[in-house]
């Protein structure tokens, strides 16, 4: 069903509808689930707001492993508030793909048998406690840059979980930030576990945008129709702009010798992630990609009698004559 509705090309659009529903997109109107969409749309949409659904839920593993050793009571509470906020952003962004004729189950099976993609920076190990504020600093920064333009994306049910989806994300990397501020003026010890975590999240944060804009195929579409709104270079640019004045501020080195202001085009050059090994994770070859979906087929095996215990009840009360008032 997924791949039915995901891979095939075949469009049997009508020119005139499909003018009519672009002046609508270029109109800065909201697109509803009932009206009429090009096959392309709903296509591109139900890939993109799956696979952003699909992250979520797997974002919850390198962060729900540190749950049991996180250093006070305090800092517990918050990363297990953080955890469940992303399991919450799933369920909005499952709800928004189903508006498009998607079932979660058939999301959730595409995702298990590799016909789904998932945030890159999933397949990342999170080694140390410091790896916590470096996952909500950067990671969650990198969300929020590609998050809040999505808010005004052109499918009114993805444009809205954007909106609550973005608040939360905020508070998200505020307790990255106070963990990694923390730590970074901490002992000589915690210093180094702050620096390293960087050191390690800087590269896979940068690739989160996606490919360079000569390699990604679907951004000028994606753009004309507004589900994206911005291209993965701009988003990119924004973040380093933003991240660095924070990492001076908090003491640390960018791992990035050839990053230097540039005046004139208002902006720091950097170096750009070695996009071999992006492609590599994409294929399925990054560090916990194998840990990662055997976690999400364990749960989704472990589940299955709630899901038969639900359907049975359904129909069953489908099949039940009503009661007399
Ligand atoms: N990882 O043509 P392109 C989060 C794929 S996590 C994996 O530029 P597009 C959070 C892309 O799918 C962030 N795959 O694609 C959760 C395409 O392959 P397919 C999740 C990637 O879609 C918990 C191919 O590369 N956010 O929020 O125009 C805790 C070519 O790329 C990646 C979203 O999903 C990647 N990084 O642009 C903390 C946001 N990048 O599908 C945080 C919504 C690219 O043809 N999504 N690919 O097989 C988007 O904005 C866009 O989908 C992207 C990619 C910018 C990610």
């Amino acid at each position: 069903m997924y791949a039915q509705m995901v891979t095939s090309e075949a469009t049997q659009d009508d020119p005139e509808k499909l003018a009519a529903f672009q002046a609508r997109i270029d109109a800065g109107e909201k697109i509803e689930p009932k009206e009429w969409m090009p096959e392309g749309y709903r296509k591109t949409l139900i890939r993109q707001i799956g696979q952003h659904a699909h992250s979520e839920i797997v974002g919850q593993l390198p962060e729900g492993n540190w749950i049991t050793r996180a250093p006070t009571l305090e800092r517990k509470a918050i990363l297990l508030a953080k955890v469940q906020d992303e399991a919450g952003h799933g369920l909005y962004l499952y709800c928004a793909a189903e508006t498009l004729g998607v079932s979660r189950d058939e999301l959730t099976e595409a995702l298990l048998a590799g016909k789904m993609k998932y945030s890159s920076i999933f397949n990342y190990p999170t080694l140390t406690w410091a790896d916590i504020g470096a996952v909500g600093w950067l990671v969650d920064g990198a969300a929020i840059m590609n998050q809040v333009p999505l808010q005004r994306t052109s499918f009114g049910p993805y444009s809205r979980a954007m909106i609550r989806i973005c608040k939360e994300e905020s508070f998200h990397q505020r307790q990255g930030f106070d963990i990694m501020r923390k730590m970074a003026t901490g002992t000589d010890a915690q210093r180094h576990m702050a620096q390293d975590a960087l050191n390690r999240f800087w590269y896979p944060s940068l690739m989160m945008f996606g490919p360079s804009d000569k390699d990604s195929v679907h951004s000028a579409q994606s753009m004309r129709w507004k589900i994206k709104m911005n291209t993965n270079d701009e988003l990119r640019q924004k973040f380093v702009d933003q991240t660095v004045p924070q990492a001076e501020y908090l003491g640390l080195t960018v791992p990035d010798p050839d990053l230097r202001w540039n005046a004139e085009k208002g902006g720091y050059d950097f170096t750009e992630p070695d996009w071999s090994e992006f492609f590599e994770v994409l294929k399925g070859n990054g560090p916990c990609n194998a840990e990662r979906l055997a976690a999400r087929q364990k749960a989704w095996d472990d589940g299955a009698w709630v899901r038969g215990g639900l359907m049975a009840h359904a129909a069953k009360q489908a099949a039940a004559p009503v009661a007399a008032e």
